[in-house]
């Protein structure tokens, strides 16, 4: 049976390639949801261009505006329960959340981060891969939690790293998982295969491995 779309909100700082990504798979049917809103915390941010022309409704809320991390997240909390969303997708956006906001929005809140959690949490991924000398990096989907890029992990993605390698090689070729593995994932919450409990990710009601669906 088809189920009514679920509604999406995507929160970013930039270029916005994951949440095209989000609005081809939409637009494609491959994910039963609907982005309601995509918001920025950076005036100009491409990703606004990418929500403009495909007819989604946005908005710019600036963290310089607020003088506090508590006020700006009310503000944002606001602005996604506006657009009535059931998920909140994380796609390079680049503030860090309270605690508050993140336990509203519990078991609902997505992001992607580049790297093989738990490895590399924070800033600066692809380069401290490099200068590790690691042969492989990747892409993680997790669940945020209050704890900064340590919530429950839903998924992977693996890529070797070459010496040659520049950060920017790097994050390309990261990039190329990362367009695949995210409309993934939200297919699988729109779809109420995926949730949260007792700080673990569940895909049909079954515990996902710490690394990820299909790690063991
Ligand atoms: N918030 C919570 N509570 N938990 C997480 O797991 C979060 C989060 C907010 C964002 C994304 C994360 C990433 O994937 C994310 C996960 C920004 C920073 C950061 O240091 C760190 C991790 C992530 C996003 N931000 C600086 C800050 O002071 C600002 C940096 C900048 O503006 O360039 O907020 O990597
Ligand atoms: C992506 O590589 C994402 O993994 C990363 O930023 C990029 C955003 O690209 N996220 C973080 O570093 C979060 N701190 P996009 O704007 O083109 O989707």
């Amino acid at each position: 049976m088809m189920t009514q779309p679920m509604n999406i909100c995507v929160l970013i700082s930039g270029n916005g390639s994951n949440l095209q990504a989000i609005i081809d798979a939409c637009a494609a049917g491959s994910v039963n949801g609907q982005i309601t809103r995509v918001i920025s915390n950076v005036p100009g941010a491409y990703g606004l261009a990418r929500a403009e022309q495909a007819g989604i409704a946005f908005s710019v809320i600036n963290h310089k505006d607020y003088a506090s991390r508590e006020d700006y997240d009310a503000a944002l909390q606001a602005e996604i329960e506006e657009a009535d969303a059931q998920c909140v997708a994380l796609a390079g956006f680049m503030r860090i959340l309270t605690p508050a906001f993140v336990e509203h929005f519990a078991g609902r809140l997505l992001n992607i981060h580049p790297s093989l959690l738990p490895k590399y949490k924070g800033l600066n991924t692809h380069q401290r891969a490099i200068d590790n000398k690691d042969s492989e990096h990747g892409v993680s989907v997790h669940f945020v939690t209050p704890e900064l890029d340590g919530g429950p992990v839903i998924i992977q993605s693996r890529v070797p790293v070459f010496e040659e390698d520049t950060a920017e090689d790097l994050s390309e070729r990261v990039r190329e998982q990362e367009l695949r593995i995210y409309p993934l994932v939200i297919r699988w919450f729109c779809d109420g295969r995926l949730g949260m409990q007792e700080n673990k990710a569940t895909l049909d009601n079954e515990f996902i491995p710490t690394s990820g669906y299909a790690s063991d």
